[in-house]
């Protein structure tokens, strides 16, 4: 198949386009996976997550930039919520990250959040596996830390970091106890501006709980200073980005990770298909029941799965 090939070979073009035809839920893309699925398995995905406006964006255009400096390539999958947090700043995004569109070891890509609930993850996961069948030693994926996205970002990346920045209140910093459990490199930004060593005391508090409530843990969170808009703090991020790929390595957590990622995406594909091919045979008519009241949900779910079977 030429744009699996095409995919193989790194070919920006095929890889957009493939990435495009999984978000629309194309067949062309569940074609494109069967081809390249075997080839998967190799780049280190990376979450950024943190509040709207923390500067994920910046922090994610310094990092690519000092990867590139040591000869990695990268790839960025950029969730775009179109939400009322960020008014969908994508845009912005693209001239932020513009100075790496000449460069042929980047590749930037944003993905929606139209269609069902799930349906977020399952398309950064295929991009994902998109961008690691093109070759890129790194994949970043940021997404905001609102909502449910967050914790799909976990499940998602092989190392998770999770940005603060100061001024926030405790509530929204210490996002849900979820993330914060589940971080493995933690970055102040904004270092720069005023309530910098109250949000490091809140964020030494929060790691020093962690560390005691789960002694043996092997690996410990770096907390990290950063002011993306001016570059400072990129070198050391990518130092622990790199210590703890080391770590996934040495303690066989990458394969452990990636193969239980893919299990997830079986499920949930699985589920998505079961369910839409139930309702396709039962029509709308089990479901017009629930609405009415005359069926109860459960009997209706056994209904639809007789259908299936
Ligand atoms: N003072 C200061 N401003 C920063 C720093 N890093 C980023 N900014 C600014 O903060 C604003 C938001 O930055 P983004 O990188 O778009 O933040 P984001 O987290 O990606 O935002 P969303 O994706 O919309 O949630 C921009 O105006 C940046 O220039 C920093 O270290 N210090
Ligand atoms: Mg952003």
């Amino acid at each position: 198949m030429g744009i699996a090939a095409d995919v193989l070979a790194g070919k920006a073009a095929a890889g957009a386009r493939a990435i495009t035809w999984l978000d629309d839920r194309d067949p062309r893309g569940a074609e494109v996976i069967r081809h390249i699925f075997p080839h998967t398995g190799h780049a280190h995905v990376v979450g950024i997550t943190g509040p709207p406006g923390a500067g994920k964006s910046t922090l994610t255009d310094t990092l690519v930039a000092e990867l590139r400096s040591r000869g990695r390539t990268v790839g960025v999958v950029a969730i775009d919520p179109s939400s009322p947090f960020t008014g969908g700043a994508i845009l912005g995004d693209r001239v932020r990250m513009a100075r790496h569109t000449l460069d042929p070891g980047v590749f930037i890509r944003s993905i929606g959040t139209r269609g069902a609930a799930g349906g977020l993850s399952r398309s950064t996961h295929d991009a994902c596996l998109v961008l690691d069948a093109m070759g890129f030693d790194v994949v970043l994926v940021e997404t905001v830390g609102v909502g449910q996205d967050e914790i799909d970002v976990v499940n998602l990346a092989h190392t998770t970091i999770i940005v603060g920045v100061p001024g926030l209140g405790d509530e929204v910093q210490a996002v849900k106890a979820g993330i914060l459990e589940a971080g493995e490199i933690f970055v102040v930004n904004k270092a720069d501006r005023d309530g910098y060593d109250a949000t490091v005391s809140q964020f030494e508090l929060m790691l020093h709980l962690r560390e005691q409530s789960r002694p043996a843990e092997p690996w410990r969170p770096p907390l990290l200073r950063a002011v993306a808009s001016a570059g400072e703090g990129a070198r050391e991020i990518v130092d622990a980005i790199v210590a703890h790929r080391v770590h996934l390595d040495e303690t066989g957590a990458f394969a452990l990770r990636s193969g239980r990622r893919e299990r997830e995406q079986v499920l949930a594909l699985l589920r998505d298909k079961l369910a839409r091919e139930a309702i396709a045979q039962a029509g709308d008519s089990i479901l017009a029941e629930v609405e009415a009241r005359r069926l109860d949900p459960y009997s209706a779910v056994e209904q639809l799965a007789g259908q299936v079977r």
